[in-house]
């Protein structure tokens, strides 16, 4: 069984914790026997909630008294650079939360740390593994509606996140940084890698410091244009939070993955196929967010996976800086109202 530590204890890593259990009591491949936090507080009421002894408020102390196959950082990007860097000193295996990093540069650095140490990095990108993104990749890779020319990744929402994540509201980059990272890592996994970006950004809501609205339009190396979108300021007749939804026309039929799920399918026959793609409800999940906890059990699933095989995981570090590349891409061009080439 791998022997894992998570650091970073806050909102989101309770999720993680949740599905390093489910692996522990299913296959029992993996599972995590410390915690740590900068946060005595916190760390404490973590440790208790999943019953795991070893505790530290110091990541280097950890990585230094601890015997790990891996670490899953799960802090905000201002530390991870930092967080990686230790790992990698001492060849510990990564998984580094989204976004990788605050800056272009650091995300570069955090990559080469890992690339040098000869270790994996898998940055915990879990969107494209929702599984009813997953069932649209299958359907495009079947060869069922023929060739995409064009598509849409949509997530329009006004569900209050300042609530669970009030650093969200500080940050002068906000929704491009935060979820549009998540959306054109879906763009790419659906469509492939992307030649040109042009963007506009907006600020509708009042009291945030960055943009809570990004519209952008991308063209895909392969030949296809998506057109990929963001709102945290659409009060929607239905709440969808945090669905996100998929339109693709292509040579021989088109899909279209709608508000609850729902697909839809017209394939090179002309039949017409419906299905429910609702995501499971696991155990510890609850709603709206259950779409994305599974995700996040899936993608640990698949980091334990590649890290026994010994390969590449789908969102390594060299994957995510081409789905970096776009943020980056999508803030230049609302800058200076260029189309931009996307740089890796
Ligand atoms: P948070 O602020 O609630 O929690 C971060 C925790 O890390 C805090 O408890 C803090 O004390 C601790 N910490 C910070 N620096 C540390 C350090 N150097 N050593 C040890 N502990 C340290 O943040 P969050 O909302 O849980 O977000 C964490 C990350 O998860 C962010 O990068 C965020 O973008 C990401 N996130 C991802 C998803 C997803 O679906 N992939 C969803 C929500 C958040
Ligand atoms: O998934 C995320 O990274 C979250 C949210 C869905 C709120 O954008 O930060």
């Amino acid at each position: 069984m791998l022997q894992g530590a998570l650091i970073g204890c806050g909102f989101f890593a309770t999720n993680h914790l949740n599905a390093w259990r489910d692996i522990a009591a299913g296959d029992g491949t993996a599972r995590i026997v410390a915690l740590c936090d900068t946060n005595a507080e916190r760390l404490a009421e973590v440790a208790a909630a999943f019953g795991i002894a070893r505790t530290y408020r110091d990541a280097a102390e950890m990585l230094a008294k601890e015997s790990l196959d891996f670490v899953d950082i799960c802090t905000t990007a201002p530390s991870h650079r930092a967080l990686v860097e230790l790992a990698a000193a001492r060849k510990v295996p990564v998984i580094c939360q989204k976004p990788l990093a605050p800056t272009v540069e650091d995300a570069r650095a955090i990559v080469a740390a890992c690339d040098r140490a000869g270790i994996p990095l898998m940055v915990h990108e879990n969107f494209r593994w929702q599984s009813p993104l997953v069932a649209v990749r299958d359907i495009l890779a079947s060869g069922r509606i023929g060739r995409p020319f064009w598509g849409q990744v949509s997530f329009r929402s006004g569900f209050d996140v300042y609530a669970g994540q009030p650093y969200l509201a500080r940050g002068k980059r906000f929704i491009v940084e935060d979820l549009g990272v998540h959306v054109l890592d879906v763009a790419r996994f659906l469509f492939g890698d992307v030649e040109s970006l042009t963007a506009r950004l907006a600020r509708v809501k009042a009291d945030i410091a960055g943009e809570d609205v990004a519209t952008m339009l991308l063209g895909h190396t392969d030949g296809v244009t998506s057109v990929v979108d963001c709102s945290y300021a659409s009060r929607l007749p239905e709440e969808l939070f945090p669905q996100t939804l998929v339109a693709v026309d292509a040579s021989e039929g088109s899909l279209r993955l709608a508000a609850g799920y729902a697909l839809t399918v017209r394939d090179r026959d002309g039949r017409v196929e419906t299905r429910d793609l609702s995501p499971p409800l696991l155990s510890w999940a609850s709603r709206p967010w259950h779409n994305v906890q599974e995700s996040v059990l899936l993608i640990q699933k698949h980091w334990v996976e590649s890290l026994r095989a010994g390969t590449e995981p789908a969102t390594s570090g060299r994957d995510n800086l081409k789905t970096f590349a776009l943020v980056e891409a999508a803030y230049e061009s609302a800058a200076t109202g260029a189309t931009v080439r996307p740089e890796a």
